[in-house]
């Protein structure tokens, strides 16, 4: 989390078409839902991806080799990491996590599960410059980005995070990476607005950390869950929509919202196997393996320079 996220989120819900960042979901309350939403009949793509790689672990070992150095950026509780590093016998495991205190907890619990792995945790997230471990090797490098979070950047953002993957590693390393695909709507929308409301609550759930945060009066009763599919953006939009007229202050100021007016709080983009390609060629991974479930509902690429 940047020094002030005050100014950021103020800035944010001032504009004409008023926005919340996705990080503000992750507090406590919403990684534990966040967790919950992993498990959800709806929301298939951590299933499939663990799916993919289950299926696919001695052709990625394989292909990588032993003894990498992988880092994660956004690694958060580490456990796709432990999977993925017995799977290709790693040397040294960096996690790297806005949310540090977190982060140290789940990277002692490795070190005690996996002795003859090196375990770092790291502060920091991918938009600004990762400050990894002065001793750590160049050579042999693999970044790890499961879990299609590069969905939540803008192409030109995409583009500006894989270009910072490829800058921490050398000719020699690779990236290693799941990207939700583009599929049918009423697969995509349920993924997002469950039945039980767990994606509901995840959503809402940001404002009472915006509240924390910024001093505002959000009451979360007075603000609906909206999901939906941009055809031509070919992005999941998640929103928080008044129900009635609402005015939510701050400190030094406030706003009024329109009953229907909404705060733009998530897109999840989805793409296609040659189109994501393309945007790893132009942030300099020239080539790449996919693999991919029978339905082709997510992709795991292994993406090298
Ligand atoms: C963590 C960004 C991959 O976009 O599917 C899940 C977040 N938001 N349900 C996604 C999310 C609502 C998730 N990512």
């Amino acid at each position: 989390m940047p020094a002030q996220p005050t100014h950021e989120i103020i800035e944010g819900l001032s504009r004409p078409q008023p926005s919340i960042s996705p990080k503000y979901f992750y507090d406590s309350k919403g990684s534990r839902l966040f967790e919950q939403i992993t498990r959800l009949p709806e929301y298939y793509p951590t299933r499939t991806e663990q799916a993919i790689l289950a299926r696919h672990a001695a052709e990625i070992a394989r292909r990588v080799g032993p003894g990498r150095i992988v880092i994660e950026p956004g690694a958060g509780n580490c456990e796709k990491a432990r999977v993925l590093c017995r799977a290709i016998g790693a040397s040294r495991y960096v996690a790297v996590d806005i949310s540090a205190e977190f982060l140290t907890e789940a990277a002692q619990r490795l070190r005690d599960e996996m002795p003859q792995l090196q375990v770092h945790a790291v502060g920091g997230d991918l938009t600004q410059e990762i400050v990894l471990p002065e001793d750590l090797p160049r050579a042999h490098r693999l970044v790890y980005y499961p879990g299609s979070s590069i969905g939540n950047f803008d192409r030109p953002q995409a583009l500006d995070v894989l270009v910072r993957m490829r800058r921490l590693i050398d000719h020699d390393g690779a990236l290693l990476i799941g990207v939700d695909l583009r599929k049918e709507v009423s697969v995509l929308e349920p993924a997002y607005d469950d039945a039980a409301g767990v994606t509901a609550a995840f959503n809402l759930n940001a404002l009472d950390h915006v509240n924390r945060l910024v001093g505002s009066d959000f009451h979360l009763h007075q603000w609906r869950h909206r999901a939906f599919f941009n055809h031509e953006a070919s992005r999941i939009e998640m929103h928080l929509e008044a129900k009635t007229d609402v005015d939510v202050h701050w400190p030094g100021g406030g706003r009024h919202f329109a009953p229907g007016e909404r705060i733009h709080t998530e897109s999840s983009y989805k793409y296609d196997i040659e189109g994501f390609a393309h945007l790893l060629h132009a942030a300099g991974f020239h080539h790449s393996v996919a693999w991919t479930d029978e339905r082709r509902w997510f992709a795991v690429v292994l993406a090298t320079p």
